[in-house]
């Protein structure tokens, strides 16, 4: 068992049951011309990450933990995107339209593809999914429950959008979560700086913030 100093209180978890989950380190977020920039983002700021996420997972594979990659991304025939999401305010460039970095959110087009560096290692698992959360029309819940999971450590961005969908749907279905603090980032600072606070207020209600120095 390992303990951190976490807030609001110690975290601790058992390597051989947690999972780490990084979400949708991927160009369409984390680069210029992808998604995020068509969206009026300023994405530099979600780079800076990228050692800390990538010593995070130095981390966890050292101790055997599962691994899960998600991409938020569409099929190409768009079936699987809401007119909703599609339609949503006034972009530059829609889901599906060309851009700079392939179609956008489409899987398969270089924009949905992992940030260098970030990319699944043999036996890691790569999960594509439609939604801001990744429990949404994907088999995620089942795939962790297969492998004895009950804890799960999250990175990835953007901190308010999918990683934090995501942490809430995991609270909901009981996994005990917690939030690498250095290992998120949002296109709005004070988002980010919300969300870690809402997250570990009221005991915990959705789950635990620790940095990476606080993991031993
Ligand atoms: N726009 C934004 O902040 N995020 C997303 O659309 N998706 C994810 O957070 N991955």
């Amino acid at each position: 068992m390992i303990t951190l100093a976490a807030a609001p209180f110690p975290y601790r978890f058992d390597p051989a049951s947690t999972a780490l989950l990084v979400i949708d380190m991927q160009r369409d977020f984390v680069e210029p011309g992808g998604f995020g920039e068509s969206l009026g983002n300023d994405v530099s700021r979600l780079a800076a990450i990228v050692p800390t996420v990538t010593k995070l997972l130095d981390w966890c594979r050292t101790r055997g933990m599962l691994v899960v990659h998600t991409r938020e991304a569409h099929r190409p025939d768009l079936a699987d995107c809401p007119p909703a999401k599609r339609m949503r305010g006034a972009p530059s460039l829609r889901i599906g339209d060309p851009g700079p970095m392939g179609r956008i959110l489409v899987d398969g087009e270089p924009g949905a593809g992992f940030v260098p560096g970030l990319t699944p290692a043999p036996g890691e698992l790569e999960l594509v999914k439609p939604g801001k959360g990744a429990f949404h029309a994907t088999g995620l819940d089942a795939l962790l429950r297969a492998r004895a999971i009950s804890h799960l450590l999250f990175a990835g961005v953007t901190t308010e959008v999918c990683v934090q969908t995501t942490m809430r749907e995991a609270n909901d279905r009981g996994y005990e979560c917690l939030l690498v603090e250095d290992a998120t980032e949002s296109y709005f600072p004070a988002f980010r700086q919300a969300t870690l606070e809402m997250i570990r207020a009221q005991g915990a209600i959705v789950g635990w913030t620790a940095p990476f120095d606080a993991f031993p």
